[in-house]
Parts: structure tokens; C-alpha cells; sequence
């Protein structure tokens, strides 16, 4: 927290005792008496939002974080004082509020352990410089504290002894502890004695947290400018936590059609039009499940968005017909620079209407980018957004491009110290107008929002697909995002499996990695290994930059694109289970990845595991990330699983030796739980679905799964055109029963589910569905454990 050493002691500012107190409604505002305010908010029982002004008086309160749609509401709300303290109860959170300098602590309402406390608290120092304040909070950590999130760090999951900045920065070929890189998350949960807790530091501007770094038992975090701003969220389940935070800054505001779950190729760049045709067709004739191909940014002209390279792509429409008729979707790049070009409609609209950022005294911010000097975008003013999201018209509505692909929005800019906008450019920031410092971190995130109108608009009735680089706490309502140029090497391997846990941590679950890397090249075994981890990422692209040797599925060999093939294969198969996952997140907030510490807080082995993770609710995934091994060592949480390849039932709570030489991977199943599968297709969509694959693992004891689906694409599944299946199983030593409870109003096209029964410990004799018994042959019943049964059952009895 030391910015100036010089200034450490002599520039802190701290709050006086408090002289007037008044509470309205659920909003509390506590005045000290140097003019320091602070305001709580009590949202919900377990969020509370503190905010403090040292001017007494409070900035128009405007977040671009928050929804709209976030919950609200609490059950109980009691505020009284002792001798010393305010002390604010919850039905979940008692909070203490110091009468002598509004510092804080905040207990758990049921069993009255403390949670977090202020050590300084909320202090400041001027800001000579630019006006205003920089604010800081420190608070003390606990015994045996430790933290997650705060988005795309690359580095390991537990973040305590470190400090990190958020500055939006685009980082080409950054490596283990670059810090900071793409995007800005101030979020992050940590736990202690068994609860966790949030905190959510909503404050735009340059802003820094340290985990007990420069202090062994402080964390602080403050920020170059803006208020003291964050809400406290309280779990005490981490994925609560997480669940809390997402609601706060939104869930997807729609479902992904089904075919964005898919594989993706991508390349710096395909073109002309016959490349791109040569590398779909391939996938095509090898077998290669594939649903989207990318065109970067050499199918423009010049450069110039919006616009198409007459040479390279002559009839963009047919072509992307043409791809469609194949089963690719056809995604393309579009930069914020806009080409300084009179003879350019995008330009010369912008530049009439005032659309493009300026400089503190007036001239605009010219950068350069790929096409060259540019302006930019004032993503932040509505209008400018609404103007952008229209350009999109042609490309979606007319040409039938299924999904746009945002980069540069940090914004990057070409040889320039910072590589961004300076300080001083102007923003609207919603009315709000401000410079780049505060507005820097969230220009990515209202160009990616803009763009999301504009697909939103034009894909209809279906829906729109976005991918951002840039990204502010809150993006993940409106697209997708991928970790940024990542390096072909073994670590970064490992680097892209933890920033896709952090961000799922971080409520942004809709997130994967330049598959085999960006930058350099993978060799055949790094490249196969890397798409076994990238089946297991919500967003599965292979990308590359194009200026090395191919990147392609087949581009290493017969027995590299066999192991790949297999794993995106087994991508297609899992579709229904990841959409179920990708549901639960949508609806619920529930990351789609879980860092075995969020899926299992109690067990302290967990605290410090990096590698595996739980994909969706029951399957343990961990990737191979070293060379020339033949399996690894890993942990298996509590519980008991089944290897995904073998069967073998293996107990967790410990350490184990997995077999996985390079045809295969460490991935287990939770025991108990029920796998939906899809037949392989070579894009979502080529076969219809006749039949539902269900992957039944025998359980003694109780679980429960769930199955959700609905058409796949468009909107009525926001309507309860939506088919959900909750199962239950029951597993007993001489019988297996599962319930099936089925909502919504969706009627799947296939009429059966068939049955494979994994470990039954028991041979079977009588299968009674709906306590009807049904014979062996109308069953299908064969001697794999697979049976087929009515997709209307409500009990299925199977029976010793
Ligand atoms: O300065 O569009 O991260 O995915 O291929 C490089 C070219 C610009 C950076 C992106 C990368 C993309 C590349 N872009």
C-alpha cells in the first residue's frame, strides 16, 4: 500500500468518530466528524455494501458492474449500539461499526465467529496530482486465511503472499506472474476456519490488492482514484460466494446456442476464401468434429471493420452459405481502431456524429493500430454504443456471420509507452464524464456490450455469440472471452488450466485459451495434450498466430490427430452435460469449473491444489502438463470415484498414480451420477437425437443429477420451452433405483434413454418401470449393462 514511501505515514488520511448517524430503509450512512461518510447498504442478508466519501458529500452512483437484475431483499435488518459500536444484524451477518473511526468487523449471525475486520480500515491520501483521492482498505487476515479469484492472474489458485494491479493491458506473450494482463476482476473470496467470504472492490480506476505481501497478516487493497466502494459477500460455502457475486454483476443474459459449445478452429489468419475451404473441408474429411471457423483480420480491406477484402473473400455471402450448408458457423474479428480514412463510411459516420474519444483539450485520440492511425470509439456514451452495435447489420443480418470476435479493447495501442490510451482522453462514461483513469478498465467490456447489442439485434430469434479480450467485472452478461496470446510451451498449459478455473471463480465461466498457443509452436504431444485439457474449458477454440507452422488438428501426424480427434469427439459427447453445467451457471450462477478448494472447502488438502478440477458437477478432469509422461499424480478429493476409462472405483481424500499415456487423461466420475450423452456429430446439429445416452454410476447411497435441454438456439426456453430432468438415484446392494422428475415444456426429439450401467455389483434379474416389470428383450437388454428404457419414466427399479 506504500506508494510513495516518503508519504507512507505523513500522507494517510483516516475517518474521526462518528457525530451522526441515520438509517433509511436498508441504507445506513455513518458521518465522522472530519466529513468522512460511510454508507452501508444492506442488498441481501449476506451482501453488504460499504461505501465511503471524505467530502461528505457522494459521487452520482453509477456502476457499469452491477445488473439491473441483481437480487435483492433480506429477511431481517436490526440496527443497535453499545458503548462503542453500531452493530448492524442480518439474519446472516452481524457487522460492528466503530463510534471512535467507522472501522468494521463482521461476524457470522449463526455461530458468531468473526469473519473479516478492518486493521486500518478505510484510509486515504490525497491525490495531488490528478485531484481527488487514492483509498485503501486493509483489513487483517485470519489465521490461516487464503484467497482466490480476481479473474485472469496467471498464476497459482491461492493468491495469498502476493500483490496484483489491475490495469486492463494487452500482453502479448505474457508468462507465469505477468501482472497485469487483460482483464480487471477486483473480486475475490477468501476463507478461513471453514467459511468464506467475498469481496467485490467495485472501483474502475488502476486499483491493486495485496494478500498479505508486504504485510504477513494484512490484505489491503486500494485504488489511483474513485471511491471506497466494495461489497462484503458472505458464504459461508465458497460457492455461494461465487453464486452471490455472479448475481450481483449478472449471469449471461442468454444461454449460447448449443453448436458455440462445440470445437473451434482459428488462425492469424485463414484467407483467401480457398484456405479457409481447404482447412473445412479437411475436419470434414478426417472426421473432425467442427462447428465454427475464424477469420482474423486479413478479410478486411486494409483493415478497415466492417469492410471485406475484395482479393481474398469476393463474395462474402455465398461463402458463409456455402460454410453454413457444411455445418461451420463463421466468426470474424472486429477491432475498436477505426481507420483514420475520408473515402471510409465507418469513419467519416463517426467522425460527423462525434463518436470517437478525444484528448483533454480537444483533439482526438489518434493511435495506431493494425490499419494504421486511428480514432477510437467512446464505447462508454449509449449512443455511440447504439451506432456501433448497428454496424453489425450487414455482417449478421445480410452476409450470416454467427458470432463476432472482439479484440484490441484494452484499448492496445501501437509503440506508445503504456500501449494504451494516455490518461487524459475524455469518456462519457454514461453521463458520467471522465478521463482514461477511470475508464480505462471498463472500454473493453462497453465495446464487447456494444457489440453484443448488435448481434443480439440482428441474429434473432437466435442468439448472439461475442468473444472479448478485455474484460471488467460484469462482461460476462454479455459474451465470452479467451485468455489472450498465450506461448506454445508446457507451462503455459498449466497457466490456461488455472486462469480458466480463476475466472470461473472470478463469475466469468464462459472463458477458454488459445488451444496449443498463440505464440510459437507446439510439437504434436503439447498440442494433444493441450486439447485435452481444452475439451474441459467452456469456451474450446484452437487459435495460433499463424507466423509458425500450421495448428491444426492433423498438422502433427496420424497418431496426433487420432488422440485429438478422440477428445474432441468426446467434447460432442458431453454437449448435454455441459449445457446442463453451462444452465446451472446461467440460471444460478454456479461456475461451470470448480477448483477443487470451491468444490470441497472443508478438505484444508485442497486449499493449495492447482491441476485438477471438477468440470460441470461430477466429473474430476486433470491434465497431463509435462512431456513424455505415461500418467501423473493427483488428487482425489473426498468421496468415492470411478475412472472414466476403466470403471475402477478409487477413494479420494488423498494422493493417487493415474495412468495416462498420451491416447488419454486422468478423468473421473463422481460415483452416483448420471452422465447425459449426444452420439458423436461433425457439428451440433448433423444427427438428430434419437436416442439420450445415459452413464449410470452405481452408487451405494444417494445422488442426485440433472439433465437440461431445450431447442438448442432462440428464445423459448425463457419461455419454459426448456426440458429439465432431475434424477435421483438410490443404490442399495441388490438394487437400483432412480426417480426422474421432469420440468418444463420442451419435448425432446428422441422418445428413449439408454441405460449403461457402470459397477452394479449385482446380476440382474427384474427391471420394473413405473412398478410395471418390463421383459429383458423389450429392454434391449444385452450383456454390457445397457438397457433401453421409456424417456417418461418416473422410477426405474433394477434389481438383483
Ligand atoms: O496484435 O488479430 O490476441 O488472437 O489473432 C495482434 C490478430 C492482434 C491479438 C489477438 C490474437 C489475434 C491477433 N491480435
Amino acid at each position: 500500500m506504500i506508494l510513495n514511501t516518503e508519504l507512507e505515514y505523513k500522507g494517510n488520511l483516516f475517518p474521526s468518530k462518528i457525530i451522526k448517524y441515520e438509517k433509511n430503509l436498508n441504507v445506513l450512512s455513518f458521518t465522522a466528524e472530519n466529513g468522512v461518510i460511510l454508507e452501508i447498504t444492506v442488498r441481501r442478508d449476506s451482501v453488504l455494501r460499504f461505501r465511503f466519501t471524505t467530502t461528505g458529500i457522494f459521487e452520482n452512483d453509477f456502476s457499469y458492474a452491477i445488473t439491473k437484475y441483481a437480487s435483492r431483499g433480506y429477511n431481517h435488518l436490526e440496527v443497535t449500539e453499545d458503548k462503542d459500536h453500531y452493530i448492524i444484524t442480518t439474519a446472516k451477518l452481524i457487522c460492528h461499526i466503530s463510534k471512535l473511526d467507522l472501522r468494521s468487523s463482521i461476524y457470522d449471525a449463526v455461530d458468531k465467529t468473526l469473519i473479516c475486520e478492518d486493521e486500518l480500515g478505510f484510509h486515504w491520501e490525497e491525490s495531488y496530482e490528478f485531484g481527488g483521492d487514492v483509498v485503501k482498505m486493509s483489513k487483517t487476515a485470519q489465521p490461516g486465511e487464503s484467497y482466490y479469484g480476481l479473474g485472469d492472474k496467471p498464476v497459482d489458485n491461492n493468491l495469498k503472499g502476493k500483490r496484483f494491479e489491475n490495469w486492463v493491458t494487452d500482453s502479448y506473450a505474457y508468462g507465469r506472474d505477468t501482472d497485469p494482463i487483460y482483464k480487471t476482476i477486483p473480486f475475490y473470496t477468501a476463507l478461513h476456519n471453514k467459511k468464506s467470504y467475498g469481496i467485490f472492490f467495485d472501483n474502475t480506476f488502476r486499483s491493486f490488492f495485496d494478500f498479505c505481501s508486504e504485510r504477513r497478516n494484512i490484505t489491503s487493497f486500494w485504488a489511483h482514484g474513485g471511491e471506497m466502494n466494495y461489497y462484503f459477500i458472505y458464504g459461508p460455502e465458497m460457492s455461494e460466494v461465487v453464486a452471490n457475486y455472479t448475481d450481483l454483476t449478472g449471469k449471461p443474459h442468454e444461454m449460447p446456442a448449443l453448436w458455440v459449445l462445440g470445437y473451434h478452429q482459428c488462425k492469424w489468419s485463414y484467407y483467401p476464401e480457398s484456405n479457409v475451404k481447404e482447412i473445412t473441408s479437411k475436419f470434414r474429411e478426417l472426421k473432425i468434429p467442427c462447428d465454427a471457423i475464424y477469420l482474423d483480420i486479413d478479410y478486411m480491406e486494409g483493415f478497415r471493420c466492417f469492410t471485406w477484402s475484395k482479393e481474398y473473400f469476393p463474395d462474402p455471402k455465398r461463402m458463409v452459405k456455402e460454410l453454413a450448408d457444411d455445418g461451420f458457423k463463421t466468426i470474424v474479428i472486429i477491432d475498436p481502431g477505426i481507420k483514420i480514412d475520408m473515402e471510409y463510411s465507418v469513419f467519416k459516420e463517426g467522425l460527423d456524429k462525434d463518436y470517437f474519444c478525444k484528448r483533454a483539450d480537444g483533439p482526438y485520440m489518434k493511435g495506431k493500430v493494425w490499419p494504421g492511425e486511428c480514432y477510437f470509439p467512446d464505447f462508454t456514451r449509449p449512443e455511440v454504443r447504439e451506432w456501433w452495435s448497428d454496424l453489425f447489420k450487414e455482417l449478421i443480418e445480410d452476409i450470416g456471420v454467427k458470432g463476432v470476435w472482439n479484440d484490441m479493447n484494452e484499448p492496445a495501442v501501437m509503440d506508445v509507452p503504456g500501449k494504451s490510451f494516455p490518461d487524459d482522453v475524455r469518456h462519457d462514461y454514461e453521463g458520467n464524464p471522465c478521463s482514461h483513469r477511470k475508464a480505462h478498465n471498463v472500454y473493453g467490456m462497453q465495446m464487447a456490450r456494444a457489440t453484443y447489442q448488435g448481434l443480439k439485434k440482428f441474429s434473432y430469434p437466435k442468439r448472439p455469440f461475442v468473444i472479448t479480450r478485455a474484460a471488467y467485472s460484469g462482461t460476462q452478461r454479455y459474451t465470452s472471452s479467451w485468455t489472450g496470446d498465450n506461448v506454445a510451451s508446457w507451462d503455459h498449459l498449466t497457466i490456461a488450466n488455472l486462469q480458466a478455473q480463476r475466472m470461473c471463480m472470478s463469475g466469468f465461466s464462459f472463458i477458454g485459451s488459445d488451444i496449443g498457443g498463440f505464440a510459437e509452436q507446439p510439437n504434436g504431444e503439447l498440442y494433444a495434450r493441450w486439447i485435452q485439457l481444452g475439451i474441459f474449458h467452456p469456451f474450446c477454440r484452437t487459435h495460433s498466430s499463424g507466423d509458425h507452422g500450421d495448428q491444426e488438428p492433423w498438422a502433427f501426424g496420424d497418431t496426433i490427430t487420432d488422440v485429438v480427434r478422440k477428445f474432441i469427439e468426446l467434447r460432442y459427447q458431453l454437449l448435454p452435460y455441459l449445457y446442463t453445467a453451462f444452465w446451472r451457471y446461467a440460471d444460478e450462477g454456479i461456475p461451470i469449473l470448480k477448483s477443487l478448494v470451491l468444490y470441497d472447502q472443508e478438505d484444508t488438502q485442497t486449499h493449495y491444489r492447482n491441476d485438477e478440477f471438477i468440470f460441470g458437477e461430477k466429473i474430476l478432469a486433470c491434465p497431463v502438463t509435462g512431456p513424455n509422461q505415461k500418467g501423473r499424480r493427483m488428487y482425489i478429493p473426498r468421496g468415492k470415484w470411478y475412472n472414466f476409462w476403466t470403471d475402477e472405483v478409487v477413494k479420494g481424500g488423498q494422493e493417487h498414480w493415474v495412468d495416462a499415456d498420451l491416447d488419454s487423461m486422468p478423468i473421473f466420475v463422481k460415483e452416483g451420477a448420471i452422465i447425459p450423452k449426444y452420439p458423436i456429430q461433425q457439428y451440433v446439429g448433423e444427427k438428430a437425437i434419437n436416442e439420450l445416452l445415459l452413464d449410470v454410476y452405481y452408487k451405494l447411497g444417494k445422488e442426485s443429477s440433472m439433465v437440461f435441454e431445450d431447442a438448442g438456439d432462440g428464445y423459448d426456453y425463457i419461455k419454459g420451452r426448456y426440458s429439465q430432468r432431475d434424477f435421483k438415484l438410490q443404490g442399495k446392494k441388490d438394487e437400483l433405483i432412480i426417480q426422474q422428475h421432469k420440468s418444463g415444456k420442451y419435448i425432446t426429439t428422441y422418445k428413449t434413454f439408454k441405460l449403461k450401467l457402470h459397477g452394479l455389483p449385482f446380476k440382474i434379474s427384474k427391471i420394473e418401470v413405473d412398478n410395471v416389470e418390463i421383459p429383458f428383450k423389450v429392454l434391449k437388454i444385452n450383456g454390457d449393462n445397457t438397457l433401453v428404457v421409456t424417456k417418461d419414466f418416473t422410477e426405474l427399479h433394477i434389481m438383483a
